[in-house]
């Protein structure tokens, strides 16, 4: 018989809800996935899905996926116990630690960690309990910039504003590609309707991207902007802003400090002066200044593209200071604070540690800043391979795939295979994995409960939804909290009394389980049980976490900040009685609200006013414009690279499903026929792309939609590598975009990858050069 379960997808950012019929197999078989479809209850996504959902199927059919521990031995990959995996991880990071110190282990987390419940909720505490700094994530690939910015100007790493697009007259939106990512740092169902749905309120929405992208095609207008010169034009577009219209001083004082320090620092941003460097005319620059400032409600929105480049930093504090002074910042209709039901930024605010932090200390070699207890990425490899005190000797990931997903992944890849030990918490043996000597599988994901307590941080509207678990695990499987908890325990415990605390620890956390946790983050939040009180289980569960807390000495500040979480004061809000009991009752989910005004509460600067002009961006924005004229082409072969993400793609890991990559190549070099023309080459023609770090070889895909000078390739693929066990992508393994992404071109404020915007040569394969390449690759093996 045929059973509907209710959830919510959790493999991007966008929380579609999803119904999966199961039937029960044959004799044996166990239960089956019979579909997945898009589930028209959700008050979110409203049956919206797209067409990676059925991975949740094969991912969960996947024979390649792994179930049990792995140990690589001279003999290839042998299956162990989870006891002897344990202990020989155990073994071999507290042997680094003892030879080389706490700095020599180092852990890098992957982005599906904060898609996963256990592990967003057991990941902190394992990085705590390592003590070290060579502590990296995805972040730093990624939205780190967006992250600073909130922490400058609102006081708060996650206070970041989220556009109102269901709200909004006129949306001004760069470096980001819904049609194709669902939506990023803007979480909502059917993002693309409800983007569309601007149009046909009358707004507008106007994109700047060197491609004229899936979503320019289907909704506004599109400008093409030079990469990595959007710096440029933010600053124009203030400058017109300041010199040009009207604005309302008054108010834009009684919510921020700094205004007129702005104003000086876009002083010299003409439209005229920027129009070369952006590629942008000076009149368009002006008029959509105008624009915006005319339009009742408009919202600027900048995502990966603007981010991840050179001055990625000084973008992301831009993008909201325009939103401030044009009085769209906190505004219906503007970027707005949301309020989620499990209010990571309420229960945090109090604590200047939880709050966020940024270069307290710097990396060993090259001295890039530290942003929340973790370093850039980029820096990753040279840590591992330059000698000396403090050298990375081994390394634990979970959920990441740095050797496709970060610059220079070459040198990734050598620095992880020289490391003296490593182990990856991971689903697949991949590129990065195969250089473990421990892989930790984790259960799949219809396999554990589900809530995403980041992405509703991010949403659109304040919504929440629980997901039970749809299938039983295997047995003698682990979840990723499980795996992430031993591991904390046991390098937490370095003598018997720790050892004894620790397993008391562990016993309490696993009788909460992530779900105890998550009721007892429900009731606490905005739209919890209080001031009824809490539940009987939660008000029990608070207990036994109090009493693990009281365990560690009162000097030991996290634990103290956690003991505050739970004895806090309810946090303003509507009362609604929500828990987990109540989600559960509601399978669809439930709609909490409209995001609505909150800053004057929510903002955690000492003033409790947004910091307009803080003095890190302002050297970085004078050495942009010392920068204006360095841009320059000179030969028809240079090109600027640029990333792309396609809709059926997840970053590196989506590529072993088969209904999602089969058809046609989509790792291909795009350019526009003037280009190609210029450069001599056709369609399919193979191309080699070379940068400071190396060269990849792909084929050319001519369009109409690159600027000139432009190039798009996208990341994730390269699947080649010896050694791995992905039967599927290794059919389809292109070539990887990061083997030539350089690690020493950085935001210039963060350290954050520079993954667009980068010069490359382009030089096309004649039947010399492709002889001559085949001849190094004949010597390379
Ligand atoms: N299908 C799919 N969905 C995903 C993902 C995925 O890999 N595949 N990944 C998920 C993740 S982890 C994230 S972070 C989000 C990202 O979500 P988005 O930020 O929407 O990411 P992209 O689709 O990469 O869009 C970036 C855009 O920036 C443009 N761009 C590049 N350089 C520049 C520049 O210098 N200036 C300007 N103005 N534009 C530029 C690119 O052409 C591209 O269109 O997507 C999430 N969703
Ligand atoms: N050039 C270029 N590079 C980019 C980007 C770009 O636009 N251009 N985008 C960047 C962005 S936005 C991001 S977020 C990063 C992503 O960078 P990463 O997070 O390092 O890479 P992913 O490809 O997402 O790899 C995810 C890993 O998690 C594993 N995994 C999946 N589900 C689970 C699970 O439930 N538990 C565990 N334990 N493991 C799991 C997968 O097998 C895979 O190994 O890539 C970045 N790299
Ligand atoms: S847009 Fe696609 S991948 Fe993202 S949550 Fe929805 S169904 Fe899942
Ligand atoms: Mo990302």
């Amino acid at each position: 018989m045929s059973q509907a379960h209710y959830r919510t997808c959790n493999l991007c950012e966008a929380m579609c809800g999803v119904v999966i019929h199961t039937e029960e197999g044959l004799e044996g078989e166990g239960v089956r996935i019979t579909s997945v479809k898009g589930d028209q209850n959700d008050p979110f996504s409203r049956g919206h899905i797209c067409a990676k959902a059925i991975a949740l199927k094969t991912l969960q059919e996947d024979p390649d996926r792994l179930r049990y521990p792995m140990k690589r031995t001279t003999d290839g990959w042998q299956e162990i116990s989870w006891q002897q995996a344990f202990d020989e991880v155990e073994q071999g990071i507290k042997a680094v630690q003892a030879k080389y110190g706490r700095h020599a282990v180092g852990f890098y987390v992957g982005n599906p960690t904060v898609h996963n419940l256990g592990a967003t909720l057991f990941v902190p505490p394992l990085m705590a309990a390592l003590h070290s700094k060579n502590k990296f994530s995805a972040t730093s690939v990624d939205q780190l910039p967006h992250m600073l910015a909130a922490l400058q100007m609102f006081g708060h790493q996650l206070l970041l504003p989220i556009p109102d697009v269901d709200n909004t007259d006129f949306m001004l939106m760069l470096g980001a590609n819904p049609a194709a990512s669902n939506g990023s740092l803007m979480t909502g169902g059917d993002i693309m309707g409800r983007i569309k749905g601007i149009q046909q309120r009358g707004g507008r929405v106007v994109v700047l991207d060197p491609r004229r992208t899936e979503t320019a095609q289907q909704v506004g207008e599109h400008i093409f902007i030079k990469p990595a010169s959007d710096v440029y034009f933010l600053a124009a577009l203030l400058h017109v802003l300041f010199k040009e219209t009207t604005l309302n001083k008054a108010a834009i004082e009684q919510q921020a400090l700094g205004l007129e320090m702005l104003e000086l620092a876009v002083e010299s941003f003409s439209p005229e002066r920027v129009a070369t460097v952006t590629g942008i005319e000076a009149a368009v620059i002006r008029q959509l200044a105008h624009d915006f400032a005319k339009a009742e409600r408009a919202v600027c929105y900048g995502r990966m593209g603007v981010c991840t480049q050179e001055f990625g930093g000084v973008s992301a504090w831009l993008i909201n200071a325009i939103n401030v002074v044009t009085g769209n910042l906190d505004k219906v209709g503007g970027a707005l604070f949301n309020h989620p039901a499990v209010d990571l930024v309420g229960l945090t605010s109090s604590s200047p540690a939880l709050r966020g932090s940024f270069n307290r200390y710097q990396s060993r070699v090259r001295g890039l800043p530290e942003f929340n207890g973790e370093l850039p990425v980029a820096v990753l490899a040279e840590e591992i391979l330059t000698e000396g005190k403090g050298q990375i000797k081994a390394l634990i990931t979970h959920a990441g795939n740095p050797v496709l997903s970060t610059p220079n992944g070459q040198q990734v890849d050598q620095a992880l295979a020289s490391l003296d030990f490593m182990v990856a918490i991971d689903i697949y043996l991949n590129e990065t994995t195969r250089h473990a000597h421990i892989i930790l599988p984790p259960t799949g994901v219809l396999e554990h409960g589900h809530y995403d307590l980041v992405f509703n941080i991010l949403a659109v509207r304040n919504v929440s939804k629980y997901s039970p678990p749809l299938l039983t695990p295997p047995d003698n499987t682990r979840h990723d909290w499980q795996i992430l908890l031993e591991l904390a325990a046991r390098f937490n415990a370095n003598n018997a009394k720790e050892k004894w605390l620790w397993q008391g620890i562990k016993r309490i956390v696993e009788r909460l389980q992530p779900e105890g946790i998550l009721d007892l983050l429900l009731q606490l939040g905005p739209y919890g049980q209080l001031p009824l009180g809490l539940t009987p289980v939660a008000a029990q569960s608070s207990q036994l976490l109090i009493k693990a807390l009281n365990a560690f000495p009162p000097t030991h500040g996290v634990a103290r900040q956690l003991k505050q979480l739970l004895t806090a004061t309810p946090l303003n809000g509507k009362a609604q009685g929500l828990s987990l009991a109540k989600l559960k009752a509601n399978p669809h989910g439930l709609d909490l609200g409209a995001l609505q005004p909150s800053l004057a509460e929510r903002i955690c600067t000492p003033d409790r006013k947004v910091i307009l002009a803080p003095h890190l961006y302002l050297a970085e924005l004078s050495r942009a414009f010392t920068q204006l004229n360095a841009h320059q082409r000179r030969e028809p072969n240079q090109f600027l690279l640029i990333g792309r993400r396609h809709i059926r793609s997840n970053n590196s890991w989506l590529h072993n499903s088969l209904p999602l990559i089969k058809g046609k190549n989509r790792c291909t070099a795009m350019m526009n026929q003037a280009d190609a023309s210029a450069l001599a080459v056709n369609e399919g023609d193979m191309i080699r792309v070379k940068s400071r770090v190396g060269d990849i070889t792909l084929p050319v895909e001519i369009v109409d939609d690159m600027m000139t000078g432009v190039i798009s390739i996208p990341h994730g693929f390269g699947h080649h590598r010896q050694g791995t066990q992905l039967s599927i992508a290794e059919g389809k393994a292109g070539v990887s975009m990061n083997d030539i992404t350089d690690e020493h071109y950085v935001d210039g404020i963060s350290g954050t990858a520079a993954l667009n915007g980068l010069a490359v040569t382009v030089l096309p394969m004649t039947a010399k050069t492709k002889a001559k390449k085949s001849k190094q690759i004949d010597v390379l093996n």
